[in-house]
């Protein structure tokens, strides 16, 4: 069996999707997941001018020497450009070695070490009554873990804010935070760290005092804060008892990350703009952080991933794999079948696609009772609907970016 075409498929359904369908000689297809939010068009020329030749006539059943060959024989490693690429093609050999084998990927991987994931939703409001409303929709919807994030008084749209973002002209639902924004120039966000460090513990003292101390809750600090800050936020969050703060300081610097340990036991997360295994090594190593955030679509595939997260698995260190919108439902489906698989799994982002990307994307993952199940489909269990993803044709869209009061640009 040779890999006979491959093909690099662009849809907009309700949001930009990049997605590598590979075709090998005896009529099986793999999808792969190679979005990268705002950036799309330059990982389509990646794979269709430098890696698609690449493919033709190769053995599709050798995902780890096709990986190295790819990742290795670029010389020029790493970047997030790069490794979508890379991850498309690990992704579509994963899917159809599964389908070969008649098997769900999972099972590929050692099998079912659990029932479902846990998985957890984006509540977010721009003052309290709104914040509780979005935390009531999410309980309706079986979430039994939930991520929080609140307006700031005096700041007039920030990250993770579904209402503000509608307000803005992002187009997204009130209660569901989608950053990217169609259009030709980026949205511009305000920001103001010290208001934010007075009013978020706060916010969730009140959402303690409503939904009580049992609810998971988790919140995105979006690389906003100095290390001071970071452990400053993570001290006062403390009587709430988060599952973990996420991405407190930009990724960059990594000894951030010491500072802020001295100062606090809230559980920190990272990873969802790494794109290698060599950039969580420290961060393991030396128990900087208690969850991975890494995403298969972002760090090269579900190879690499596992190897980080197995890695991780020494430190009693515990998967939390990026899961926004901007994963399509291929990259999500291989991050839950990887879920179900290891013994490490700690939760699994989960933001529902909208009802025109199920359509482009058929998926056999199951949301049930709050708990995610990659189903048994054999492969990652997604099909592309071609004649689907024709009808929506790439939209260019940003993600905001932002500025502080007297103008300086700020981490977004
Ligand atoms: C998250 C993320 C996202 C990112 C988005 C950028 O925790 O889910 O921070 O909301 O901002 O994926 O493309
Ligand atoms: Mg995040």
């Amino acid at each position: 069996m040779k890999i006979e075409k491959a093909e690099v498929v662009v849809t907009s359904p309700d949001r930009n999707f990049v997605t590598l369908k590979i075709t090998t000689s005896d009529g099986v297809t793999g999808l792969g997941d190679a979005t990268l939010n705002g950036r799309e068009l330059a990982v389509v020329a990646y794979l269709t001018e430098h890696v698609v030749p690449l493919l033709i006539g190769r053995d599709p059943h050798r995902v780890e020497d096709t990986w190295q060959f790819l990742y290795r024989g670029a010389y020029w490693r790493r970047g997030p450009v790069t490794m979508a690429a890379i991850a498309a093609v690990d992704m579509a050999l994963w899917d159809i070695k599964g389908k070969v084998a008649g098997l769900p990927l999972y099972q590929l991987l050692g099998g079912a070490s659990r029932e479902g994931l846990l998985a957890y939703g984006h509540a977010s409001g721009k003052e309290l009554p709104e914040l509780f409303d979005s935390v009531r929709e999410h309980l309706d919807q079986g979430y039994r873990a939930i991520r929080i994030q609140s307006g700031v008084p005096g700041l007039r749209a920030i990250y993770g804010i579904a209402s503000q973002a509608a307000d803005a002209g992002g187009g997204a639902a009130r209660y569901d935070h989608e950053p990217a924004r169609r259009g030709a120039l980026p949205v511009q966000e305000d920001w103001d760290t010290r208001a934010y460090l007075r009013h978020l513990p706060g916010v969730f003292e009140a959402v303690r005092n409503e939904f009580g101390p049992e609810l998971p809750l988790l919140h995105d600090g979006h690389h906003r804060l100095t290390p001071i800050q970071a452990a400053k936020l993570g001290k006062d969050l403390e009587p709430y008892d988060l599952f973990w703060l996420e991405d407190c300081t930009p990724a960059e610097n990594q000894e951030a990350l010491r500072l802020v340990r001295r100062h606090t036991t809230t559980p920190l997360a990272i990873g969802e703009i790494f794109n290698t295994v060599w950039d969580f090594q420290d961060l393991i190593r030396e128990q900087l952080i208690d969850y991975v955030r890494g995403a298969a679509t972002h760090m090269g595939g579900i190879t690499p991933l596992r190897k980080t997260i197995e890695y991780a698995a020494q430190y009693q260190i515990k998967s939390g794999f990026h899961g926004p919108t901007d994963i399509s439902p291929v990259g999500m489906a291989a991050q839950v079948h990887l879920g179900l698989a290891i013994h490490n799994f700690g939760i699994q982002e989960y933001m529902q696609h909208g009802a025109r990307t199920k359509e482009v994307f058929q998926q056999s993952y199951r949301w049930e009772n709050g708990s995610l199940h990659p189903g048994d489909e054999p492969g990652l269990g997604v099909e592309l609907d071609t004649d689907e993803a024709g009808r929506y044709p790439y939209e260019r869209a940003y993600l905001p970016y932002n500025r502080l009061a007297d103008g300086t640009v700020h981490d977004w």
